[in-house]
């Protein structure tokens, strides 16, 4: 059963309605805000503060600290990056606000002292597969978020293909939530996401899409990340791949598709996005209409 909230440490997530999760990319060099919270070659912690509390201000659930660029073509960073990126955000941010943060890490080490340093949840695109990885999550106790992903960041996007994407992803994904269940983590402290964009085409992504109702068919809280990806940008225009300023309103759009696939299936959804201010907006929007609309029908 859904029971519409995570327990994330000493903090509780209420998933009764959409949560919205704050993209921070603690990287030099991401896809859409590369940089942005760099001053010279070192993150700046001051910037990195003001940018959480902009977020938190504008209605943010979630906080997502990632110091590993994942875009299509990305190089791997090593432990010790990682750690020197992420491990000052979160502290930083575990002492000065009261906010629910989340950590996007594949690496045992990054899961372990994050947890240490009061991150409430881990966010892994690779779904723990990395040595140590589940073992370091199990040991958090912290609620966990497993994507799916073809391939490597470095060449996800040479060539995708599936047999059946729908089938296969909800395959990849179960098993891997088994594999948490067996090692201890409860099932309802597991969140799964498809990975949208990571080893897809704009068809594997819109198939998908159309089928995310299906991934909360166990009860498991579903994560959507399609904010100013590739997809958006096709999808705006499919010969100019609009620039990643221009994706706003696409983005906010999808999310609020997404949203009301999942709620309308009785599930529950994170979005994950770069975007809270507007993101929040649309939500309650649509939440208020909804609410007049049901009143109506009674
Ligand atoms: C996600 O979807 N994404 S970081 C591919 C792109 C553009 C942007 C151009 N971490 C997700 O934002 N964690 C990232 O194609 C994530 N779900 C979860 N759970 C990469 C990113 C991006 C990727």
């Amino acid at each position: 059963m859904n029971k519409k909230r995570l327990i994330c440490g000493d903090k509780v997530l209420d998933l009764s309605r959409p949560a919205v999760m704050g993209i921070l990319n603690i990287t030099p060099d991401s896809f859409s805000d590369g940089g942005n919270l760099y001053s010279g070659s070192s993150v700046d912690l001051s910037k990195t503060l003001y940018a959480v509390e902009q977020m938190l201000t504008a209605g943010a659930d979630i906080i997502d600290v990632g110091g590993e660029s994942t875009r299509p073509g990305a190089a791997e960073v090593s432990e010790q990056q990682e750690l020197d990126r992420v491990l000052p955000v979160v502290q930083g941010i575990a002492s000065r606000f009261d906010a629910l943060i989340s950590v996007d890490t594949s690496t045992a080490e990054v899961i372990k002292q994050a947890a240490g340093l009061g991150a409430h949840m881990i966010n892994d695109v690779r779904a723990l597969q990395r040595e140590g990885a589940l073992a370091a999550a199990v040991a958090s106790g912290l609620p966990v978020c497993l994507m799916h992903m073809q391939n490597q960041p470095k060449s996800m996007q040479d060539n995708p293909t599936y047999g059946d994407v729908v089938a296969d992803v909800l395959e990849f994904l179960q098993q891997r939530k088994q594999i948490c269940l067996d090692a201890g983590i409860a099932s309802d402290q597991i969140v799964l996401d498809p990975g949208f964009g990571f080893g897809k085409t704009l068809e594997h992504n819109l198939a998908l899409f159309a089928a995310l109702d299906r991934f909360s068919d166990d009860g498991s809280a579903v994560l959507v990340g399609v904010s100013r990806k590739t997809m958006i940008g096709q999808l705006i225009d499919s010969t100019l791949d609009s620039t990643v300023d221009k994706r706003l309103v696409g983005s906010v759009t999808m999310a609020l598709l997404a949203a009301q696939s999942l709620v309308s299936a009785g599930g529950s959804i994170i979005l994950r996005v770069h975007d809270v201010l507007e993101t929040v907006q649309a939500l309650t929007v649509w939440q208020q209409v909804k609410q007049f609309q049901d009143r109506e029908k009674q």
